[in-house]
């Protein structure tokens, strides 16, 4: 695709994310890998509450989940162009789609995606996960604050904006396997 038609696509894209009604913050990109869109909004939420956003948004069709980051390809996709480096908003760094399923685990065991992809490729930041709140958990995914898009894990209880990813290629994780679980969480 030559730039002309790039630039012509991308404004495509951009036009439509902009019609998309009861966005704080309209940007929808599709990454050309996987043809898949992705979204930062800057609506704070719980990671519990922003999953339920994710799940009850749509673009083109294409269900949304918090992102699913499973290369460093995708990771780095996210991070640098739809995320804009390390320049996520101020009241913290966003949410994506992994959550662990048990608070008796060890820090790194038990993580899963939202979706039905396989948790294995992992970018956690020096020292992460460890569970650093003794009280909760940390039972969610985060980009860590300023560290090059790796990984945190952390507790609910703030809440943040998010990243959301857009495709009919992955079903998400059913409700009922999702909501036995998910009282478990902090
Ligand atoms: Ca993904
Ligand atoms: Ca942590």
């Amino acid at each position: 695709m030559n730039t002309n038609n790039k630039n012509w696509l991308l404004s495509l894209i951009l036009l439509a994310a902009v019609a998309h009604p009861g966005l704080a913050h309209a940007e929808v990109i599709q990454w050309e890998a996987n043809g898949h869109y992705y979204e930062y909004l800057e609506e704070l939420a719980t990671w519990e509450e922003a999953h339920i956003i994710a799940e009850n948004r749509t673009v083109n069709g294409n269900p949304g989940y918090l992102v699913t980051l499973t290369s460093q390809d995708e990771n780095d996709f996210v991070y640098y162009q739809v995320l804009g480096g390390d320049a996520p908003a101020p009241w913290g760094d966003p949410w994506i789609g992994g959550y662990q399923n048990s608070d008796h685990s060890a820090p790194d065991l038990n993580w899963h995606w939202v979706t039905t992809e396989d948790f294995d490729w992992v970018n956690w930041a020096p020292g992460e996960p460890n569970d650093f709140d003794e009280i909760y958990g940390e039972m969610y995914l985060q980009f860590t604050p300023g560290g090059g898009g790796m990984w945190n894990d952390h507790h609910s209880l703030n809440p943040k904006p998010m990243i959301i990813e857009y495709s009919n290629d992955v079903v998400a994780t059913d409700e009922s396997s999702w909501g036995s679980v998910k009282s478990l969480y902090r």
